[in-house]
């Protein structure tokens, strides 16, 4: 109450007091009757409204509301009026109760509604499927490999791509400064370790630990110094296979590519040796296939030689097999090597090999 203005008595206050609560209500007026008007509020249009509504009944309830303060009057009511003016209050303050409560279950009515609205899901709706991968095209082609010699008999073996010279070159055949050592350069280490360069040294530790007989092969990944070009590169995938036992001879070894070839790329496929020159084999021989593209009359593929060149085998060459811990005098084998990616290349006709490695999904794709 400001100074100098008459006392207002008790009653007039506690009538003020509804007045002011009155006006202030207006606006929450919407959220009380038996069908309030609103139907629909956001989430913090709710939360917003819910809390004017409690500051609301703070205002005008609470402790320092003018009403509580005219509650404290009552002393200055004549005493014959004093049980209206009690009731008086008593009905103002029900009344707004009761307003502020009707709106404030209202609200909670819809804020609870708008919570629903917004958890809701559409079950109907599809679900989000993950992408389905599928296999590298060099796998695919592996597995193919695989898939024959296992049915030949072979075992499959596996082993470590880093390797020591041993491994690598001494069991081989290739001692330090000869010259095929140019030829199958690859990456060393400072600990005198390098990244093999063909998967032999899997057939030489196969060997020594579980001796002859044996027929195995070793596919891989494998090393060389060489410059990316699209039918070079540093890294690529290799299958070996190797087939020792008494008697072994190179007739076995043409059998088998040739059966191999066939069941690759067809019944009608004819294989032709070469003769070559690897250390670790004597003799050697590279082999060719008919091309499975136009049957050997010539085309793009063959490049209209009819033929297409594979790999290379030969018979296991004696020092190989002795630094193996098998006896030459006993045993004989054979081996071959071939490139995966090459034959991965030649099968989905791609012209450069480097598109193998680069993991492009719009190249992968197209192998599913
Ligand atoms: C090629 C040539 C070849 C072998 C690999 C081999 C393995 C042992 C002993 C003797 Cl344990 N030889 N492997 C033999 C001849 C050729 O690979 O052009 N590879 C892509």
């Amino acid at each position: 109450m400001a100074e100098g203005q008459i006392p207002e008595d008790p009653k007039t206050q506690v009538e003020n007091a509804r007045k002011a609560f009155e006006q202030e209500f207006e606006r929450f007026a919407r959220f009380t009757g038996a069908q309030p008007a609103t139907t629909a509020l956001s989430l913090e249009q709710g939360e917003a409204e819910q809390r004017a509504l409690t500051e609301l009944r703070t205002r005008h309830l609470g402790k320092k509301s003018p009403l509580a303060g005219s509650k404290k009057m009552i002393g200055q009511v004549a005493a014959e009026e004093r049980a209206t003016f009690g009731q008086l209050v008593q009905q103002t303050e029900a009344g707004i109760l009761q307003k502020v409560g009707d709106a404030e279950q209202t609200v909670k009515t819809l804020l609870e509604a708008a919570r629903i609205r917004r958890e809701t899901i559409d079950v109907t709706l599809p679900g989000r499927r993950p992408r389905r991968g599928h296999l590298h095209p060099i796998t695919l082609v592996r597995e193919r490999i695989e898939d024959i010699f296992v049915s030949l008999g072979y075992a499959i073996e596996d082993g470590r791509e880093i390797e020591t010279d041993f491994y690598n070159f001494e069991a081989l055949n290739i001692p330090e400064n000869h010259p095929a050592r140019a030829s199958q350069d690859t990456f060393y280490t400072t600990e005198g370790f390098a990244l093999r360069s063909q998967t032999s040294t899997v057939q030489i530790h196969a060997m020594q630990r579980r001796g002859a007989p044996v027929r195995m092969i070793a596919p891989g990944r494998v090393f060389r110094r060489d410059t990316p070009d699209p039918t070079h590169n540093p890294m690529f995938f290799q299958v070996e296979g190797l087939c020792v036992d008494r008697g072994i001879t190179m007739a076995h070894l043409k059998g088998t590519v040739a059966e191999f070839l066939r069941r690759m790329f067809g019944p009608n496929t004819r294989t032709r040796f070469r003769p070559s020159y690897f250390p670790f084999t004597e003799p050697s021989a590279e082999f060719d296939f008919s091309c499975f593209k136009c049957g050997g009359a010539g085309c793009r593929i063959c490049k209209f030689s009819g033929w297409i060149e594979l790999g290379g085998s030969g018979m296991v060459h004696p020092n190989v097999l002795l630094g193996a811990g098998v006896d030459p005098e006993k045993f004989s084998g054979f081996a071959f090597g071939l490139g995966i990616d090459r034959m991965c290349a030649l099968m989905y006709e791609l012209d450069d090999i480097r598109l193998l490695f680069e993991n492009d999904v719009r190249f992968l794709e197209q192998f599913d």
